[in-house]
């Protein structure tokens, strides 16, 4: 395979300024005709041929300024067209079969309609064209096809003409006025209905807005539509973009293997994050849908207007997009829960990616394939980046320097170079040093210490794959320092440490003062604080930063769950100080000012995944058992209050307001914690609340502690969820995922069995990542004693790798965890990997990734 390089990058030879794309259209045969008008580039090095790139496609006729073309070539996979002056007409016409194209990159059927995903290199898959960010053109699409079969024909930009056929055929013609890289085009066609509405602009421009959907499932798209009508407000309030076209459609599709895409105007979408109603979707759904929705809007400026040069350039619109849906969603639903779930995410799957054999900086330097890059590194920790940045601005000259980058930028494809640089000048900051972020990967570790008023900080960048040694990083921190006696802070500041080692002195610091930092989780850093005893304990009841509160509670958590499963280092605590940790916890059952969102993220056991990162060599089982003990633990301490915060918040009425969900959210807490005490005890009213449930949120919870029991409800409960819910495959998507991921001691048969259940199919990428990631983050049966985990994880790559080597390369990342899982599992783990690099003719994706997890 060839290694691609960021160092190598030369500006495209030929220009397309404009496309023609004839489409006609079917399931088993689709024939595509596209008209390039190409200009010699002068900019770039004069050559004299066209580079057009493929992928599985042939050319079946190539025409040059209308005449047959003969002096074409094939490079690889790549059509090399001569072209004797500055420029040319190309015409090329390619077959393609929708229906058979299972890695659904490029044209696909799903459902009975077809749809395109051309993120990163699928455009090459539908028509021979150089398919690179950087070629931006603009489009005209015409589709025909049978009027039954697709009613409904959809691309990016405006619809411009429409008319019936003979022969029972219909045709439609689109046309989108913003030039695009071939990774923003999109088709649509099938039998579909919408949810219609519109949005009037901040210019007083009324768009016209569709959510499409299959007919069965018109009815769970309200909330989807409300999240982009509040995301087109927000971005116009808070980053100052309005929407440029008289149309901005979405679809839902079945089969997809990302989360949804911006394609310009002609959102495509996992039905994941678009259907929701309160029978089918979690509140956690209803937010996953608003963020995602806003996500994918939000590109519309940061992505499509202003998009990336090359792939290495992806954080540029990934980091800047998430931190854009983390800021609304903030405004959504409260900043501290919001803080607190983003960091929760970044810790469990950022930080084991930095910390292991995939690490890479948020700009790579070099990839092999280019979807093993859309990872939490680019997207979480990309977003984490920018968000310092607006730390150290503030909010209104950050602001600034996003204006001017949009302004600067706009039809560019740009580097995050450039987005760094309209920062600096809007904002008027020194990122010079600042830059490191770019370059580096792996978490920096900050230590801190304070005495007489002076803070010490030292940071350690650690060695990364291809990066021994690492520079100093800058890294602002919110500090502030607590006066023992009143509780209260004598406010905060902003510390920004750029060396290796230095100190910061607190002028009006109370003697003896209590040390909060990094609050809000300024900085994406891991923090080794020298504390005095109690001193958690009391920024857990007293900070007033919620972030750090919940900070304070997680470290406690920490240090006792290190100690009991045994970690080097870890000191080992006693019964005082577990006695401690249940009264912090009731503290928190107790505390009247809390509300029950925020009471619910608190109650939150920190993720294995996040344990394991605390120690060199990990011990999952070890942590995974610590963690189960300390949940049954404080459940018998607590009981009485958990029962009593259950039956609470079991009595508040459905609805979505922020109450409601926040009693929904301890209600299925409290359960957990009840069940991992006494089971038995807990299974009837698990069971209760399964029965009463009048949505997905209680229903759900209910099963999600019912499915890790060994008692007689599970079966029924499980048994009726299936009956109930039967057809519709999100639900049906959870109850795979309910029970790949339970608790349940026979956790690896059911998956075996699940994985033969006549609802269980390879080709969906929902229902795989329902059973197997589920699986996979599930400590308890990935890591089980026997090695089954690991290999039935190995064995689904090797399956899957033919079929959608896209979604199979994405279950290598749990066993490259090898190194550092403590024995046995380390070896097992890696004998699975040899054994997956060992096969024959494995994708590029599985390949890269593999190879990089074993080297
Ligand atoms: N930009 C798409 C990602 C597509 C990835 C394809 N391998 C979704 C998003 O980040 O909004
Ligand atoms: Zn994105």
């Amino acid at each position: 395979p060839v290694t691609i390089r960021r160092a190598d990058y030369t500006p495209p030879a030929w220009l397309v300024p404009e496309i023609a794309l004839h489409f006609d259209l079917g399931a088993g045969a689709t024939t595509v005709r596209s008209e390039l008008k190409v200009v010699r580039n002068p900019e770039a090095e004069r050559t004299g041929n066209i580079r057009l790139n493929g992928d599985e496609i042939e050319p079946k006729s190539v025409l040059r300024n209308g005449a047959p073309c003969e002096s074409w070539t094939m490079d690889g996979n790549d059509l090399l067209v001569s072209i004797d002056g500055e420029e040319a007409l190309i015409s090329i016409t390619t077959e393609l079969a929708p229906d058979t194209n299972s890695k659904l990159m490029g044209l696909y059927a799903s459902n009975g309609m077809l749809c395109t995903q051309c993120e990163a290199e699928g455009f090459r898959r539908i028509t021979f064209f150089p398919d690179r960010p950087d070629v931006l053109s603009t489009y005209t699409v015409r589709m025909e096809g049978d009027a039954t079969t697709f009613p409904v024909l959809l691309s990016n930009g405006n619809k411009t003409g429409e008319g019936e056929l003979e022969g029972g055929r219909h045709w439609a013609e689109w046309h989108d006025p913003w030039p695009k890289p071939s990774y923003l085009f999109a088709l649509v066609a099938g039998d579909l209905v919408a949810l219609e509405d519109s949005f009037t602009t901040m210019s007083g421009r009324t768009i016209d807005l569709a959510i499409w959907v299959r007919e069965a499932d018109l009815g769970r798209t309200q909330h989807a539509m409300d999240s982009l009508k509040k995301s087109m407000k927000w971005d116009e309030e808070t980053f100052g973009r309005e929407y440029d076209l008289d149309v901005f459609n979405i679809v839902a599709v079945g089969d997809f293997n990302m989360g949804a895409m911006e394609n310009k105007g002609l959102n495509i979408f996992n039905t994941k994050y678009v259907l929701a109603d309160p029978e089918t979707a979690t509140d956690g759904d209803y937010d996953g849908v608003e963020g995602v929705i806003a996500h994918e809007y939000f590109h519309n400026w940061s992505g499509n207007r202003v998009t990336c040069r090359d792939w290495f350039q992806l954080s540029l619109k990934e980091g800047f997009t998430v931190l854009r849906d983390q800021l609304f969603s903030q405004d959504m639903q409260g900043e501290a829960v919001k803080r607190i779930e983003d960091v929760r995410v970044l810790r469990a799957v950022q930080f084991p990616e930095d910390s292991g054999p995939l690490a890479h900086p948020i700009r790579p330097d070099s990839y092999q394939e280019i979807s093993n890059f859309y990872t939490s590194t680019v997207y979480n920790k990309g977003a984490e980046v920018l968000r310092m940045m607006r730390s150290m601005a503030g909010e209104e000259r950050f602001r600034k320097g996003t204006d001017l980058y949009f302004d600067r930028h706009d039809g560019e494809a740009a580097t995050c170079e450039d987005f760094v640089r309209a920062i600096e000048e809007g904002a008027d900051l020194d990122l010079k040093q600042f830059r490191r972020w770019y370059e580096q990967a792996g978490t920096p570790r900050v230590s801190a210490a304070l005495k007489d008023g002076e803070l010490r900080l030292t940071q350690e960048v650690p060695a990364t794959p291809g990066q021994p040694d690492k520079q100093p990083m800058v890294i602002p921190l919110r500090v502030a320092l607590f006066d023992r006696d009143t509780g209260k802070s004598s406010g905060e500041r902003l510390v920004v440490l750029d060396r290796a080692e230095a100190s910061f002195k607190f002028e009006d610091a109370p003697a003896d003062a209590v040390l909060s930092i990094n609050r809000g989780f300024t900085s994406p850093i891991s923090l080794d604080v020298e504390r005095a005893a109690g001193d958690l304990l009391f920024l857990a009841a007293n900070d007033d930063d919620p972030f750090a509160r919940y900070e304070a509670l997680q470290e406690l958590v920490i240090e006792h769950l290190l100690a009991e499963a045994g970690a080097e280092g870890a000191v080992h605590n006693d019964a005082a100080d577990l006695a401690a940790l249940g009264e912090a916890f009731g503290a928190i059952l107790d505390d009247d000012a809390l509300d029950d969102q925020m009471r619910g993220e608190m109650l939150l056991l920190p993720p294995v995944a996040y344990l394991c990162e605390q120690v060199l060599v990990a011990d999952p089982v070890a942590l995974h058992k610590a963690r189960e003990g300390l949940k049954a633990w404080l459940g018998g301490e607590l009981r009485e209050r958990f029962e009593a915060l259950h039956a609470r918040a079991s009595a508040v009425p459905y609805s979505l307001e922020r109450k409601a969900r926040g009693a929904r959210k301890v209600k299925t807490q409290a359960l957990a914690y009840l069940a991992a005490a006494d089971a038995a005890a807990a299974a009837p009213r698990a069971k209760a609340q399964f029965d009463a449930a009048d949505n997905m949120t209680d229903r759900q919870g209910a099963l999600m502690v019912l499915a890790g029991l060994d008692r007689p409800e599970r079966k029924a409960a499980l048994a009726d969820f299936h009956e109930r819910f039967a057809g519709n495959d999100l639900a049906i998507d959870k109850w795979f995922a309910l029970q790949a991921g339970s608790l349940h001691p026979d956790v690896i048969e059911h998956v075996k069995d699940l994985a033969g259940h006549a609802d269980f199919r390879l080709t969906n990428p929902n229902r795989v990542r329902s059973l197997y990631m589920a699986f996979a983050a599930n400590k308890h049966g990935f890591h089980a004693e026997s090695g089954e985990g690991y290999r039935l994880v190995a064995d689904l790559i090797l399956q899957l790798d033919p079929i959608n080597p896209q979604t199979a390369a994405r279950f290598v990342a749990p066993l490259g965890r090898w190194r550092r899982m403590a024995e046995p599992h380390g070896t097992m783990m890696r004998e699975q990997l040899e054994r997956i690099a060992a096969a024959d003719g494995l994708s590029r994706d599985t390949y890269e990734q593999v190879s990089r997890s074993l080297g």
